[in-house]
């Protein structure tokens, strides 16, 4: 526990982490962790590529060609009969609306500005630039203000199915459809809300439930399981194979999720699977009420600051 948060300090014996009480207060949400940076992880595709640590956005044509060239096929097999079978209904409509107002298209590269302005019309979600893994509190808290930290630099060439860090084709193609939806955007923001001031304890278990929701989640509609996770959204092959018989399905349960181990560097061997979005998201809420913190917070949507309550 490094700091005590200004207003709770009152509170007797209880110390609670600084956390961000209005989204000016994100400046300081900026701890990069270095698992999976190029400079610290020799796993890394871009590990031996001075060029590829600084992370620009595109450092030349190719890179700007091939990430059209990843546009090109992802709307190709949107538009086909692949992804209509295995992606949830709220993906499927996001990616539509951003090919038609937002540019998503073969021949363009979106930007970042345009897609921000577009979600605060649609969800009231904002993208904020970030280079690279972000510390899981400081990740989790800005979407407490809807509020995206994203990835704007593209994988490394010399392994184009795969990135272990975030990368713009797994934000653009994964995450930002997914940001068009209110019911999801909801569902963002009460867990970056859930994780204002809570413990290391469990902002990792917080962590883990966005493992395997926003990131990994599948879910039933008219009786089929679709994903919704944006890490199989944008990965083919991890999506074909979570929809094979192959992996194991449990049933989404916010207790039970929050403690099962997961792997971050192969495909999941075990899914959760909620009956809806809503039934997702009501045992989201309720998993998050029995979080214990000495203070309440709630969200003002006017002024875009977090109220800090104290419990009775
Ligand atoms: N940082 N930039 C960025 N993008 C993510 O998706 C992300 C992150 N930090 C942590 C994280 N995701 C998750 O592992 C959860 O811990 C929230
Ligand atoms: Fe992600």
């Amino acid at each position: 526990l490094k700091k005590v948060a200004d207003d709770v300090r009152t509170i007797p014996e209880e110390k609670v982490p600084w956390f961000p009480k209005q989204i000016k207060d994100l400046d300081r949400c900026n701890i990069l962790i270095t698992k999976f940076d190029p400079e610290m992880d020799c796993e890394h595709p871009g590990y031996s590529d001075p060029e590829y640590r600084k992370r620009l956005y595109f450092r030349n044509i190719l890179e700007i060609q091939y990430l059209s060239a990843v546009m090109q096929w992802f709307i190709h097999m949107v538009r086909t009969f692949v992804y209509p079978g295995l992606a949830c209904r709220q993906f499927l409509d996001g990616l539509q609306q951003l090919e038609a107002e937002c540019g998503y298209s073969e021949e363009r590269i979106p930007q970042l500005r345009d897609i921000s302005a577009f979600l605060k019309e649609r969800t009231g979600f904002q993208l904020r630039p970030v280079a690279g893994l972000l510390s899981a509190r400081d990740f989790l808290a800005s979407l407490a203000f809807r509020v995206f930290q994203c990835t704007q630099y593209i994988r490394h060439s010399s392994a184009p199915m795969h990135s272990p860090e975030p990368d713009c084709c797994h934000e653009l193609l994964g995450h930002i459809p997914m940001l068009a939806d209110k019911e999801f955007a909801q569902f963002s923001q009460e867990i970056g809300l859930a994780s204002l001031g809570a413990s290391d304890e469990e902002i990792e278990k917080l962590s883990t439930l966005y493992w395997f929701t926003v990131e990994f989640g599948l879910c039933k509609q008219n009786g089929t399981v679709k994903a919704y996770g944006a890490g199989l959204l944008s990965s083919y092959g991890e999506l074909v194979y979570a929809l094979s018989n192959e992996p194991e399905y449990k049933t989404f349960n916010p207790e039970e999720t929050a403690v099962q181990p997961y792997q971050d560097q192969t495909y999941q061997p075990v899914y959760y699977v909620s009956e809806s979005f809503e039934d997702a998201k009501i045992k989201m809420r309720r998993y998050a009420a029995n979080i214990k913190r000495p203070f309440a917070v709630c969200y003002d949507p006017f002024t875009c600051r977090v109220e800090i309550l104290d419990q009775p």
